[in-house]
């Protein structure tokens, strides 16, 4: 697919767009009409071919093109969404069109719309990969409404049942997979135990790009992902599809994937890091438990206000389609960092040592001043104007190989371009300067 994308991104659009509106024509005819080569056009169309995109068929001496519209419309939607630096997703539109002196019924085609309106994004439906699910969907007072995460096994030392009875798998050398975006702060988590964890060789990953596009996660070096080595996919919706197929529902990171089952553990962050902070102990994992039994009590406490308006909090201000529920959201995060600083009288956040509740908490704190505070609207104060809080997130950062799993560039490109419906430019801002 990344072919295509590629061939696509040498071709200007109003010709790709051209292309969806002439239904079936001779690549001779397409060349004519829309002034290019006919080797070029042949060359195109024979890539879209591969892809499944184009169907052609031999009548005479002429090879005719139809398109596969579904097919097409899900690949251009992505294109045009991670490749046109300002684009929006494409909206289907109705286009008339004259063929052989008859009107006939018109091709819905895309149009690429720099106009604002709503930002959609995708999830799978019976498999099928959509693209016109709202980015953030709301309930009916306009509050932020976060689907659950679908996969939760649970990886063991040796296999057993997970804490609440999960189906259990036994950890292993070269068996699983992580897949993480760098801009996510769920993902992030993941990142930063297996960094203090010393995972690097047991738990490789693959790293999505920042856009979330048309077509979701892409793994797409020509997006910034790295390519993915396990499963030669392009999008992290064709892993989901894989591990379930036919399955409805959200396609997020992070994912704990199994390349001997080749299928997917667990994709809830909360529950990946609490595998991960004991499942490789008997094979070389460095010491550290981070949700010790004499502090359990007081880590769920913690996290349970954490998550709820914090880490999904600056989420429920930015996301907030009504005064009301982003007023809401925005006093009971700032009345929870208020709470966090006053708490936060010796390093750590519960008891004197390191805990999951700090690693939790990081993630969104590395993001609060460039991002949440202005994309999200979280602006009553800064994460610089806490000092505690600030001297706790440089000091989680300078712990080792946490400040490898840091990269603001990815955070903030992630954020700013892909939530068109809050940013509608897509502009990233320059600054303001942060302390990692
Ligand atoms: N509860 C999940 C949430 C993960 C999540 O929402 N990840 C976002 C990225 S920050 C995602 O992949 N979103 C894609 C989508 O919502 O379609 C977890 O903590 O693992």
């Amino acid at each position: 697919m990344q072919r295509v994308f590629e061939a696509l991104a040498s071709v200007p659009r109003r010709k790709i767009l051209a292309y969806l509106a002439h239904a079936e024509l001779s690549a001779g005819e397409i060349a004519a009409r829309f002034d290019m080569s006919k080797p070029s056009i042949s060359q195109h169309l024979s890539i879209l071919e591969t892809a499944g995109l184009v169907s052609s068929e031999k009548r005479g001496q002429f090879v005719y093109y139809r398109l596969v519209p579904d097919n097409l419309t899900n690949t251009l939607n992505g294109f045009v969404q991670e490749v046109c630096p300002v684009g929006r997703p494409l909206k289907r539109e109705s286009a008339a069109r004259r063929d052989g002196g008859t009107r006939r019924r018109a091709e819905r085609v895309p149009s690429c719309d720099h106009s604002g309106g709503e930002s959609t994004m995708g999830m799978l439906q019976d498999g099928v990969w959509t693209n016109d699910t709202p980015v953030a969907p709301t309930d009916a007072s306009g509050n932020f409404q976060r689907a659950e995460s679908g996969f939760r096994d649970w990886l063991t030392r040796d296999g057993a049942a997970g804490p609440d009875g999960q189906a259990g798998v036994p950890a292993a050398a070269d068996r699983y997979h992580l897949y993480v975006s760098l801009a996510c702060p769920w993902a992030h988590r993941t990142l930063v135990v297996r960094a203090l964890k010393g995972l690097e060789t047991l738990l490789p990953v693959t790293v999505v790009g920042p856009l979330m596009g048309a077509q979701g996660w892409s793994f797409a070096e020509a997006f910034g992902g790295t390519g993915d080595p396990v499963n030669g996919v392009d999008h992290l919706h064709q892993l989901y599809a894989m591990a379930r197929p036919g399955m409805t529902g959200k396609v997020t990171v992070p994912v704990l994937w199994d390349k001997q089952a080749r299928g997917i553990v667990n994709n809830e962050s909360s529950e990946i890091i609490r595998m991960l902070n004991t499942a490789f102990d008997d094979l070389g994992a460095k010491p550290g438990d981070f949700y010790p039994s004499e502090l359990r009590e007081e880590i769920d406490a913690v996290n349970a206000r954490v998550y709820d308006t914090v880490n999904n909090g600056v989420y429920r201000a930015g996301f907030a389609t009504t005064q009301d529920a982003y007023d809401k959201a925005v006093h009971a995060l700032f009345d929870s960092l208020d709470w966090l600083e006053d708490r936060l009288t010796g390093e750590w956040l519960v008891g004197d040592r390191l805990t999951e509740a700090d690693i939790r908490l990081f993630t969104t704190l590395v993001r609060f001043d460039p991002v949440y505070h202005g994309h999200f609207k979280c602006n009553i104060r800064r994460l610089l104007d806490y000092p505690r809080l600030r001297a706790l997130a440089e000091r989680i950062a300078a712990l080792p190989g946490v400040a490898d799993t840091i990269d603001l560039d990815q955070i903030k490109t992630h954020y700013y371009r892909s939530h068109k419906d809050i940013n509608p430019t897509g502009i990233v801002p320059a600054g303001p300067a942060v302390p990692f």
